[in-house]
């Protein structure tokens, strides 16, 4: 049998890379975008492209950009995909309020290049846009669902939102079997490190390794809806399955604090914290020894915050059969074992080459 094609935007990053290697193992023919850079950016694909017999028949990586439509339209000429995976993004809502325009013109923009680029094809492919619960900012409902209203609060969410109209409008106008994916957040010890629970996972570890001595938050009481993306991965991938094109929350209807995460990362490495003071006062303490571990730095806060998200997936469980795994207490542990134990080898390595000089 011919093995099924996936185009898949943003392979190297933290979902990218992810699906790269689920479809991979479900006997895909797995082709990637990456964006040309003057550093190393293919990390989190390493294993695989390192793998002879995987890099030269089953993954294919193409240079390219979601700003660039000739090249896209190369792309999908030569890929020729079964399904596409739109992924490929500027993420990061807090760089989102600095490089607005960028920000619109990718996210945006970008999804527009590639579902013309389809329109103008005589490609039958489905398409998944990557949306996110950013589009229901602060939102008076929860849990928040696929029918709660929008109500974006950055230019990443704004850019966000055209992304899931566009979406629905070519679905309905073109006939395309193009879905929306309403992703609540999802980590894992791929995550970008300047997210907040890699940032929190990297900075807890250095401080019981003794690296750093504390580091810098900004909002600690934003809550959210914190899944693990390896089980997100799938449900992205049971969407395309679907029969018909249609838009599906992903969440794990458990919502946390920031500051949350930040004692069961301490938990995961045997400390408890304290806090005390208020506002931009406050400080993170281990109860211990009394030293101040955490303050906080006005430069983390957002001009617009989304102060709470709850998803509710009732429907991608009913339809497609998919549940999130993975708990909230094992994510956090997860990320921090792994952080931990990667940076405990780099410093004993540091240690042996410093004792031999
Ligand atoms: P990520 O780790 O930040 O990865 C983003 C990917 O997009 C990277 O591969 C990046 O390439 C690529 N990219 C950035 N600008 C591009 C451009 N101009 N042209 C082509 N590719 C570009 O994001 P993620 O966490 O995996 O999220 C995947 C998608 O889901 C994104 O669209 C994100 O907005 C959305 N989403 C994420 C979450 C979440 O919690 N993770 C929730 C909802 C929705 P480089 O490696 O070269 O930078
Ligand atoms: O912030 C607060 C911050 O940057 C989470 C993206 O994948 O998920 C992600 O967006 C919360 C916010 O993720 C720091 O103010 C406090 O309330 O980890 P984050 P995000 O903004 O929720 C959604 C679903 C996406 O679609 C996005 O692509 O944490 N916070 N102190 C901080 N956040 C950061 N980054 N750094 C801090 O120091």
């Amino acid at each position: 049998m011919k093995s099924k094609v996936a185009l898949i935007t943003g392979i190297t990053g933290q979902d990218g890379s992810y699906l790269a290697e689920f479809l991979i193992n479900k006997g895909y023919i797995v082709h990637g975008i990456v964006r040309s850079s003057s550093s190393f950016n293919r990390e989190r694909i390493d294993h695989l492209t390192s793998n002879k017999e995987i890099f030269h028949n089953t993954l294919f990586l193409h240079y390219g950009d979601l700003i660039d439509s000739s090249n896209l339209n190369r792309i999908l000429e030569k890929a020729e995909p079964d399904e596409i995976y739109n992924l490929g993004a500027q993420s990061h809502v807090q760089v989102s309020f600095e490089i607005p325009e960028y920000s619109a013109e990718v996210n945006a923009l970008g999804t527009i290049r590639l579902l013309d680029g389809i329109r103008n094809s005589s490609l039958r492919t489905k398409f998944y846009q990557a949306s996110t619960s950013e589009l229901f900012g602060n939102s008076s409902t929860s849990a928040q669902n696929e029918d709660t209203n929008f109500n974006p609060r950055s230019p990443y969410a704004v850019s966000k939102l055209y992304a899931y109209w566009i979406v629905k409008n070519y679905r309905e106008a073109y006939n395309i079997f193009a879905s929306n994916g309403i992703l609540f957040n999802h980590e894992s010890e791929r995550r970008g490190e300047t997210f907040v629970t890699r940032k929190v996972s990297i900075n807890v570890s250095k401080i019981i390794l003794g690296i750093i001595n504390k580091f810098s938050l900004g909002n600690l009481d934003a809550k959210r809806d914190w899944g693990y993306a390896p089980d997100f991965v799938e449900g992205i991938w049971k969407i395309l399955q679907s029969d018909t094109p249609d838009d599906f929350v992903l969440a794990t209807n458990e919502t946390h604090t920031v500051r949350e995460f930040i004692e069961e990362a301490f938990i995961v490495m045997g400390e408890e914290i304290i806090w005390e003071g208020k506002g931009l006062d406050e400080k993170g303490i281990l109860k211990k020894t009394g030293k101040e571990v955490i303050d906080i730095d006005k430069r983390y806060f957002r001009p617009t915050e989304v102060d709470f998200l709850l998803g509710d997936y009732s429907k991608a469980k009913q339809k497609l059969g998919w549940e999130p795994k993975t708990t909230f207490n094992e994510l956090v542990r997860k990320m921090v074992t792994y952080d931990y134990n990667k940076l405990k080898i780099s410093t004993n390595r540091n240690v042996h080459i410093f004792n031999k000089l």
